[in-house]
Protein backbone atom coordinates (compact mmCIF):
# COMPACT_ATOMS: atom_id res chain seq x y z
CA UNK A 1 0.00 0.00 0.00
CA UNK A 2 2.86 2.42 1.00
CA UNK A 3 4.72 2.25 -2.57
CA UNK A 4 1.14 2.65 -4.34
CA UNK A 5 0.87 5.58 -2.39
CA UNK A 6 4.45 6.57 -3.42
CA UNK A 7 3.95 5.68 -6.86
CA UNK A 8 0.96 7.86 -7.05
CA UNK A 9 3.18 10.87 -5.59
CA UNK A 10 6.11 9.72 -8.01
CA UNK A 11 3.37 9.84 -10.97
CA UNK A 12 1.92 13.05 -10.40
CA UNK A 13 5.15 14.93 -10.15
CA UNK A 14 6.57 12.96 -13.39
CA UNK A 15 3.70 14.21 -15.48
CA UNK A 16 3.83 17.79 -13.46
CA UNK A 17 0.77 17.94 -12.18
CA UNK A 18 -0.26 19.60 -9.15
CA UNK A 19 -0.07 17.85 -5.77
CA UNK A 20 -3.01 18.75 -3.38
CA UNK A 21 -3.41 18.42 0.75
CA UNK A 22 -5.38 15.46 0.81
CA UNK A 23 -2.72 13.36 -1.81
CA UNK A 24 -0.14 11.30 -0.03
CA UNK A 25 2.94 13.03 0.14
CA UNK A 26 6.74 11.59 1.47
CA UNK A 27 7.67 13.28 4.93
CA UNK A 28 10.58 15.36 3.75
CA UNK A 29 8.35 16.63 1.14
CA UNK A 30 5.95 18.00 3.51
CA UNK A 31 8.38 19.24 5.08
CA UNK A 32 10.88 20.94 2.71
CA UNK A 33 7.39 22.87 1.91
CA UNK A 34 6.62 23.50 5.57
CA UNK A 35 10.35 24.86 5.76
CA UNK A 36 9.88 27.53 2.28
CA UNK A 37 6.53 28.51 2.71
CA UNK A 38 7.10 29.24 6.50
CA UNK A 39 9.87 31.13 6.04
CA UNK A 40 8.54 33.06 2.92
CA UNK A 41 5.38 34.36 4.88
CA UNK A 42 7.63 35.05 7.87
CA UNK A 43 9.79 37.05 5.33
CA UNK A 44 6.20 38.69 4.27
CA UNK A 45 5.63 40.52 7.35
CA UNK A 46 8.77 41.12 8.95
CA UNK A 47 9.67 42.91 5.14
CA UNK A 48 7.43 45.62 6.53
CA UNK A 49 9.11 46.93 8.84
CA UNK A 50 11.57 48.44 6.87
CA UNK A 51 9.10 50.15 4.67
CA UNK A 52 7.35 50.79 7.53
CA UNK A 53 9.57 52.87 9.00
CA UNK A 54 8.69 55.69 6.29
CA UNK A 55 4.88 55.74 6.30
CA UNK A 56 4.87 58.70 8.67
CA UNK A 57 7.38 60.45 6.83
CA UNK A 58 6.67 59.78 3.08
CA UNK A 59 7.24 63.38 1.42
CA UNK A 60 3.83 63.43 0.02
CA UNK A 61 -0.07 62.16 0.88
CA UNK A 62 0.07 60.25 -2.23
CA UNK A 63 3.27 58.85 -1.47
CA UNK A 64 1.90 58.06 1.87
CA UNK A 65 -1.21 56.48 0.87
CA UNK A 66 0.59 54.35 -1.86
CA UNK A 67 3.22 52.98 0.61
CA UNK A 68 0.64 52.29 3.19
CA UNK A 69 -1.21 50.32 0.51
CA UNK A 70 2.06 48.42 -0.51
CA UNK A 71 2.93 47.44 3.02
CA UNK A 72 -0.86 46.34 3.71
CA UNK A 73 -0.41 43.86 0.55
CA UNK A 74 3.15 42.83 2.50
CA UNK A 75 0.51 41.48 5.46
CA UNK A 76 -2.18 39.83 3.03
CA UNK A 77 1.35 37.82 1.56
CA UNK A 78 1.74 36.84 4.47
CA UNK A 79 -1.58 36.01 5.51
CA UNK A 80 -1.73 33.96 2.42
CA UNK A 81 1.06 31.83 2.95
CA UNK A 82 0.13 31.08 6.57
CA UNK A 83 -2.75 29.85 5.09
CA UNK A 84 -1.02 27.51 2.38
CA UNK A 85 1.68 26.00 5.44
CA UNK A 86 -1.82 25.41 7.17
CA UNK A 87 -3.00 22.76 4.63
CA UNK A 88 0.23 21.00 5.31
CA UNK A 89 -1.25 20.22 8.90
CA UNK A 90 0.72 22.62 10.97
CA UNK A 91 -0.54 25.59 12.93
CA UNK A 92 0.55 29.05 12.17
CA UNK A 93 0.81 30.45 16.08
CA UNK A 94 3.46 27.50 16.23
CA UNK A 95 5.53 29.18 12.84
CA UNK A 96 5.22 32.13 14.45
CA UNK A 97 6.58 31.02 17.82
CA UNK A 98 9.39 29.59 15.81
CA UNK A 99 10.02 32.54 14.15
CA UNK A 100 10.36 34.92 17.79
CA UNK A 101 12.59 32.51 19.30
CA UNK A 102 14.72 32.06 16.03
CA UNK A 103 13.60 28.72 14.94
CA UNK A 104 12.73 29.28 11.76
CA UNK A 105 14.44 31.91 9.29
CA UNK A 106 13.37 35.14 7.15
CA UNK A 107 14.63 36.77 4.03
CA UNK A 108 18.59 38.07 4.76
CA UNK A 109 17.36 41.39 2.79
CA UNK A 110 15.43 42.41 5.66
CA UNK A 111 18.02 42.83 8.25
CA UNK A 112 19.37 45.97 6.86
CA UNK A 113 17.84 49.19 7.91
CA UNK A 114 16.62 51.94 5.74
CA UNK A 115 17.88 55.26 6.30
CA UNK A 116 16.49 57.81 3.93
CA UNK A 117 13.82 57.62 1.44
CA UNK A 118 15.80 56.33 -1.50
CA UNK A 119 16.25 53.12 0.39
CA UNK A 120 12.14 52.45 -0.26
CA UNK A 121 12.42 53.08 -3.76
CA UNK A 122 15.46 50.97 -3.79
CA UNK A 123 13.27 48.10 -2.12
CA UNK A 124 11.03 48.06 -4.24
CA UNK A 125 12.77 48.12 -7.51
CA UNK A 126 15.96 45.49 -6.20
CA UNK A 127 13.82 43.86 -3.28
CA UNK A 128 10.62 43.41 -4.76
CA UNK A 129 12.57 42.98 -8.25
CA UNK A 130 14.38 39.72 -6.92
CA UNK A 131 11.14 38.00 -4.87
CA UNK A 132 9.47 38.10 -8.54
CA UNK A 133 12.06 36.75 -10.08
CA UNK A 134 12.38 33.80 -7.49
CA UNK A 135 8.44 33.87 -7.29
CA UNK A 136 7.19 34.00 -10.81
CA UNK A 137 8.70 30.06 -11.12
CA UNK A 138 6.57 28.97 -7.89
CA UNK A 139 3.44 29.56 -9.61
CA UNK A 140 4.48 26.12 -11.16
CA UNK A 141 5.34 24.88 -8.21
CA UNK A 142 4.35 21.08 -7.79
CA UNK A 143 2.03 22.05 -4.74
CA UNK A 144 -1.34 23.37 -5.38
CA UNK A 145 -1.86 25.65 -2.39
CA UNK A 146 1.59 27.11 -2.83
CA UNK A 147 1.60 27.63 -6.59
CA UNK A 148 -1.82 29.29 -6.41
CA UNK A 149 -1.08 32.14 -3.33
CA UNK A 150 1.95 33.16 -5.80
CA UNK A 151 -0.33 34.07 -8.77
CA UNK A 152 -1.54 36.99 -6.69
CA UNK A 153 1.34 37.53 -4.54
CA UNK A 154 3.30 37.97 -8.10
CA UNK A 155 1.04 40.28 -9.32
CA UNK A 156 1.39 42.70 -6.51
CA UNK A 157 4.56 42.20 -6.18
CA UNK A 158 4.91 43.82 -9.78
CA UNK A 159 3.35 46.43 -9.00
CA UNK A 160 5.29 47.20 -6.31
CA UNK A 161 8.66 47.06 -8.43
CA UNK A 162 7.08 49.47 -10.40
CA UNK A 163 6.06 51.75 -7.84
CA UNK A 164 9.58 51.59 -6.43
CA UNK A 165 11.67 52.03 -9.94
CA UNK A 166 9.18 55.07 -10.38
CA UNK A 167 10.54 56.55 -6.82
CA UNK A 168 13.69 56.50 -8.37
CA UNK A 169 13.36 57.41 -11.32
CA UNK A 170 11.23 60.81 -9.98
CA UNK A 171 15.31 61.19 -7.84
CA UNK A 172 16.97 60.53 -10.86
CA UNK A 173 15.58 63.53 -12.22
CA UNK A 174 16.01 65.44 -8.93
CA UNK A 175 18.41 68.10 -7.55
CA UNK A 176 21.75 66.75 -7.03
CA UNK A 177 21.27 65.95 -3.60
CA UNK A 178 18.16 63.65 -4.22
CA UNK A 179 20.67 61.85 -7.26
CA UNK A 180 23.60 61.40 -4.30
CA UNK A 181 20.64 59.84 -2.71
CA UNK A 182 19.67 57.37 -4.97
CA UNK A 183 23.28 56.33 -5.65
CA UNK A 184 23.58 55.87 -1.71
CA UNK A 185 20.95 53.68 -1.96
CA UNK A 186 21.41 51.64 -4.87
CA UNK A 187 25.15 51.22 -3.22
CA UNK A 188 23.86 49.88 0.07
CA UNK A 189 20.94 47.58 -1.80
CA UNK A 190 22.66 45.71 -4.45
CA UNK A 191 24.61 43.54 -2.76
CA UNK A 192 21.97 41.91 -0.19
CA UNK A 193 19.62 42.43 -2.80
CA UNK A 194 22.03 39.48 -5.10
CA UNK A 195 22.03 37.72 -1.78
CA UNK A 196 18.60 37.03 -1.48
CA UNK A 197 18.57 34.27 -3.75
CA UNK A 198 20.41 32.13 -1.36
CA UNK A 199 23.73 30.87 -1.55
CA UNK A 200 25.74 29.29 -4.63
CA UNK A 201 25.06 26.09 -6.07
CA UNK A 202 28.37 24.21 -5.60
CA UNK A 203 31.23 24.39 -3.94
CA UNK A 204 32.18 25.50 0.07
CA UNK A 205 33.29 28.45 1.76
CA UNK A 206 36.44 29.50 3.21
CA UNK A 207 35.13 27.08 6.78
CA UNK A 208 34.43 24.47 4.67
CA UNK A 209 30.29 24.57 5.05
CA UNK A 210 28.59 23.15 1.60
CA UNK A 211 28.03 26.44 -0.25
CA UNK A 212 23.85 26.48 -1.83
CA UNK A 213 22.17 23.77 -3.15
CA UNK A 214 21.99 22.30 -0.18
CA UNK A 215 18.23 21.83 -0.49
CA UNK A 216 18.38 22.89 -4.30
CA UNK A 217 18.82 19.64 -5.81
CA UNK A 218 16.22 17.87 -4.31
CA UNK A 219 13.64 20.76 -4.48
CA UNK A 220 14.39 20.79 -7.89
CA UNK A 221 13.50 17.26 -8.33
CA UNK A 222 10.08 17.77 -6.56
CA UNK A 223 9.22 20.53 -8.63
CA UNK A 224 8.87 22.74 -5.53
CA UNK A 225 12.36 24.63 -7.16
CA UNK A 226 12.52 25.19 -10.72
CA UNK A 227 15.43 27.27 -10.99
CA UNK A 228 18.90 27.16 -9.15
CA UNK A 229 19.76 30.01 -6.90
CA UNK A 230 22.40 30.51 -8.90
CA UNK A 231 20.14 30.33 -12.31
CA UNK A 232 17.87 33.17 -10.84
CA UNK A 233 20.34 35.71 -9.58
CA UNK A 234 22.04 35.85 -13.17
CA UNK A 235 18.30 36.15 -14.44
CA UNK A 236 17.58 39.65 -11.84
CA UNK A 237 20.99 40.94 -12.84
CA UNK A 238 20.22 40.85 -16.20
CA UNK A 239 17.17 42.31 -16.10
CA UNK A 240 18.36 45.30 -13.60
CA UNK A 241 21.34 46.68 -14.94
CA UNK A 242 19.80 48.18 -17.88
CA UNK A 243 17.34 49.90 -15.59
CA UNK A 244 20.14 51.28 -13.90
CA UNK A 245 21.63 52.57 -16.75
CA UNK A 246 18.12 54.71 -17.25
CA UNK A 247 18.07 55.43 -13.51
CA UNK A 248 21.79 56.97 -14.27
CA UNK A 249 23.45 55.32 -11.44
CA UNK A 250 26.27 53.27 -11.27
CA UNK A 251 25.95 49.79 -9.72
CA UNK A 252 28.60 48.93 -6.44
CA UNK A 253 30.59 45.96 -8.83
CA UNK A 254 33.88 47.52 -10.75
CA UNK A 255 33.62 43.57 -12.83
CA UNK A 256 30.49 44.18 -13.65
CA UNK A 257 30.56 44.40 -17.67
CA UNK A 258 28.45 42.11 -20.49
CA UNK A 259 29.57 38.63 -21.35
CA UNK A 260 29.17 38.83 -25.17
CA UNK A 261 30.01 35.03 -25.63
CA UNK A 262 28.08 34.11 -22.56
CA UNK A 263 25.27 36.65 -23.85
CA UNK A 264 24.91 37.91 -19.68
CA UNK A 265 26.07 40.33 -17.35
CA UNK A 266 29.42 39.00 -15.78
CA UNK A 267 29.80 40.24 -12.02
CA UNK A 268 31.84 40.17 -8.92
CA UNK A 269 32.16 38.18 -6.08
CA UNK A 270 29.22 38.22 -3.63
CA UNK A 271 30.22 38.33 0.30
CA UNK A 272 29.11 35.21 1.71
CA UNK A 273 30.50 35.62 4.68
CA UNK A 274 28.59 38.70 5.20
CA UNK A 275 25.55 36.30 4.10
CA UNK A 276 26.13 33.90 6.56
CA UNK A 277 26.68 36.87 9.15
CA UNK A 278 23.45 38.12 8.78
CA UNK A 279 21.58 34.72 8.91
CA UNK A 280 23.40 33.89 12.02
CA UNK A 281 21.65 36.90 13.38
CA UNK A 282 24.72 39.25 13.20
CA UNK A 283 23.28 41.86 10.62
CA UNK A 284 22.62 45.21 11.40
CA UNK A 285 19.16 45.28 12.42
CA UNK A 286 18.18 41.32 13.46
CA UNK A 287 17.73 42.13 17.05
CA UNK A 288 15.60 44.97 15.97
CA UNK A 289 13.50 43.30 13.93
CA UNK A 290 12.41 40.37 16.11
CA UNK A 291 11.86 42.29 19.00
CA UNK A 292 9.40 44.97 17.15
CA UNK A 293 7.81 42.19 15.82
CA UNK A 294 7.29 40.24 19.17
CA UNK A 295 6.37 43.19 20.65
CA UNK A 296 3.54 43.54 18.19
CA UNK A 297 2.08 40.03 18.82
CA UNK A 298 2.28 40.34 22.25
CA UNK A 299 0.02 43.77 22.14
CA UNK A 300 -2.06 42.15 19.50
CA UNK A 301 -2.85 39.72 21.53
CA UNK A 302 -6.84 41.27 22.30
CA UNK A 303 -7.52 41.17 18.99
CA UNK A 304 -7.15 37.91 18.37
CA UNK A 305 -8.83 36.88 21.64
CA UNK A 306 -11.83 39.17 20.51
CA UNK A 307 -11.86 38.23 16.63
CA UNK A 308 -11.98 34.03 18.44
CA UNK A 309 -15.13 35.20 20.29
CA UNK A 310 -16.66 37.10 17.86
CA UNK A 311 -16.27 33.79 15.50
CA UNK A 312 -17.80 31.65 18.26
CA UNK A 313 -20.19 33.90 19.23
CA UNK A 314 -21.37 33.95 15.24
CA UNK A 315 -21.32 29.90 15.19
CA UNK A 316 -23.50 29.72 18.04
CA UNK A 317 -26.10 31.60 16.43
CA UNK A 318 -25.86 30.25 13.61
CA UNK A 319 -26.78 27.14 15.28
CA UNK A 320 -29.42 28.05 16.49
N1 LIG B 1 17.69 34.60 3.61
O1 LIG B 1 19.59 25.29 -0.03
P1 LIG B 1 19.14 26.69 -0.08
C1 LIG B 1 9.59 38.91 0.05
C2 LIG B 1 18.83 29.62 3.69
S1 LIG B 1 10.81 38.11 -0.84
C3 LIG B 1 17.64 33.73 4.64
O2 LIG B 1 19.32 27.45 -1.33
P2 LIG B 1 16.25 26.79 -0.36
C4 LIG B 1 8.72 39.93 -0.65
C5 LIG B 1 17.85 28.51 3.38
O3 LIG B 1 16.63 28.72 4.05
C6 LIG B 1 11.82 37.17 0.29
N2 LIG B 1 17.95 32.43 4.51
O4 LIG B 1 17.62 26.78 0.45
C7 LIG B 1 8.81 41.27 -0.05
C8 LIG B 1 18.62 27.31 3.89
O5 LIG B 1 18.57 27.28 5.32
P3 LIG B 1 17.70 26.16 6.16
C9 LIG B 1 11.26 35.83 0.68
C10 LIG B 1 18.28 31.99 3.28
O6 LIG B 1 15.14 26.92 0.60
C11 LIG B 1 9.44 42.29 -0.74
C12 LIG B 1 20.06 27.65 3.53
O7 LIG B 1 20.11 29.07 3.43
N3 LIG B 1 11.08 34.97 -0.44
O8 LIG B 1 9.50 38.61 1.17
C13 LIG B 1 18.31 32.83 2.17
O9 LIG B 1 16.21 25.66 -1.31
C14 LIG B 1 9.55 43.56 -0.19
C15 LIG B 1 20.54 26.99 2.23
O10 LIG B 1 19.87 27.55 1.09
C16 LIG B 1 11.00 33.63 -0.30
O11 LIG B 1 11.10 33.11 0.78
C17 LIG B 1 18.01 34.19 2.36
N4 LIG B 1 18.04 35.09 1.36
O12 LIG B 1 16.34 28.14 -1.23
C18 LIG B 1 8.27 41.54 1.20
C19 LIG B 1 10.75 32.85 -1.56
N5 LIG B 1 18.67 32.10 1.09
O13 LIG B 1 16.26 26.42 5.85
C20 LIG B 1 8.39 42.81 1.77
C21 LIG B 1 10.56 31.39 -1.34
C22 LIG B 1 18.88 30.83 1.53
O14 LIG B 1 18.17 24.82 5.68
C23 LIG B 1 9.03 43.84 1.05
N6 LIG B 1 11.78 30.74 -0.94
N7 LIG B 1 18.64 30.78 2.84
O15 LIG B 1 18.04 26.44 7.60
C24 LIG B 1 12.70 30.23 -1.81
O16 LIG B 1 12.55 30.35 -3.02
C25 LIG B 1 13.87 29.48 -1.25
O17 LIG B 1 13.57 29.11 0.07
C26 LIG B 1 15.21 30.27 -1.30
C27 LIG B 1 16.30 29.41 -0.63
C28 LIG B 1 15.62 30.52 -2.75
C29 LIG B 1 15.10 31.59 -0.55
Amino acid sequence: YQQALEDYFNGLIDEDSRIEPRDAMPAGYRKTLIRQIAQHAHSEIIGMQPEGNWISRAPSLRRKAILMAKVQDEAGHGLYLYSAAETLGVDRAELLDKLHTGRQKYSSIFNYPTLTWADVGAIGWLVDGAAIMNQVPLCRCSYGPYARAMIRVCKEESFHQRQGFEILWTLSRGTEAQRAMLQDAADRWWWPALMMFGPPDSGEDDHGRPQGGGHTRQSMAWGIKRFSNDDLRQKFIDMTVPQAVKLDITLPDPDLRWNEERGHWDFGEIDWEEFWRVLGGDGPCNAQRIDTRVAAHEEGAWVREAALAYARKQSAQDEV
